[in-house]
């Protein structure tokens, strides 16, 4: 008998964590890579994990969080559309003792109400995709942006980290810069006005986006306007998804810096160890990001299995 409860104590004790994500939406590429890992490693690890799909609205995220905070989950990861707004929803949580972890992009909130945030660093991304512009362009450069998603931290850090390199060469400069909200149809959009406005992109030098998929829409833009994207215009962004390392070795785009999918595993033994009674977690755990360019591209989808 005492056996058999030992077994049952042993079988109860590996019985899952229950975690609540509510994730951003599905907005590009890296956003279902994000989630698909997120889950499989949630599964790997015997995680119940709860998962909500906010289709980029706010709204969406704060019911989300707030019926996790009534199943009383075991902990909450968030990966916030925007930074503002979140305040009363995590005093919510605290109040409930349910801690929030942050996923990929930040909030403005007092860093008192979440544990840490397990993240890239969008400036440092904005940053090295402006030191490769100014080296490509030999510091003299009329630039587009696309931007991300208005109020978002990928869109917010990656434009000052961008400038803030960009801005030590006078002969670089932004000239047009609109947000295509993270979406190849967004930055066709965008980039298509852009196209017309600039007679065909005339004295553009280079088209920088916040993410690999408007960069894919302004691809397919510049195409429709009979450029030829990578050769007339450089062209940079973030994310490094496999269409955009498939351009980059077709000659078609000039350079990404990469923005890893796979960190589920960062984040759930972050959130996995602070539940065993570990605290003493920096605010931000960093996940580092490289840039890609047409040198390297093919080598790193065969690194991935791709082709
Ligand atoms: O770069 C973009 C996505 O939040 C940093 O969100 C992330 C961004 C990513 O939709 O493609």
């Amino acid at each position: 008998a005492t056996f058999g409860f030992g077994l049952l104590l042993a079988a109860g004790s590996a019985s899952a964590l229950t975690i609540g994500f509510s994730q951003v939406g599905s907005e590009g590429d890296w956003r279902p890579a994000f989630s698909k890992d997120m889950k499989d490693e949630a599964a790997k690890r015997n995680i119940d994990l709860k998962y909500s799909d906010a289709q980029g609205k706010e709204e969406n995220q704060l019911k989300a969080v707030r019926s996790f905070i009534a199943q009383k989950v075991d902990a909450i990861i968030i990966a916030p559309v925007v930074v503002t707004g979140w305040d009363a929803v995590l005093k919510e949580a605290k109040a409930a003792k349910i801690p929030v972890f942050l996923a990929d992009r930040d909030v403005d909130s007092d860093p008192s109400l979440f544990v840490t945030r397990i993240s890239a660093d969008f400036n440092l991304e904005g940053r090295l995709a402006g030191a490769w512009l100014a080296q490509a362009s030999k510091g003299k450069c009329d630039v587009v942006e696309l931007q991300g998603t208005v109020g978002s931290a990928p869109a917010l850090q990656r434009k000052k980290g961008f400038e803030s390199v960009t801005a030590l060469f006078p002969d670089i400069k932004i000239v047009k810069s609109q947000s295509g909200d993270f979406t190849t149809a967004g930055g066709k959009e965008v980039a298509e006005s852009f196209i017309k406005a600039t007679n065909g992109f005339k004295g553009i030098c280079a088209v920088y986006a916040h993410n690999d998929n408007m960069q894919l829409g302004a691809i397919q833009a510049m195409k429709e306007a009979g450029l030829k994207p990578g050769k007339d215009v450089l062209l940079v962004s973030v994310d490094g998804v496999p269409d955009m390392f498939r351009l980059l070795a077709a000659g078609e785009a000039n350079a990404s810096v990469e923005l890893k999918s796979d960190i589920g595993k960062n984040i759930y033994d972050v959130v996995e160890a602070y539940l065993k009674g570990k605290t003493d977690f920096p605010k931000w755990v960093l996940i580092p990001s490289d840039l890609h360019t047409q040198a390297d591209a093919a080598a790193e989808l065969a690194k991935r299995g791709l082709k």
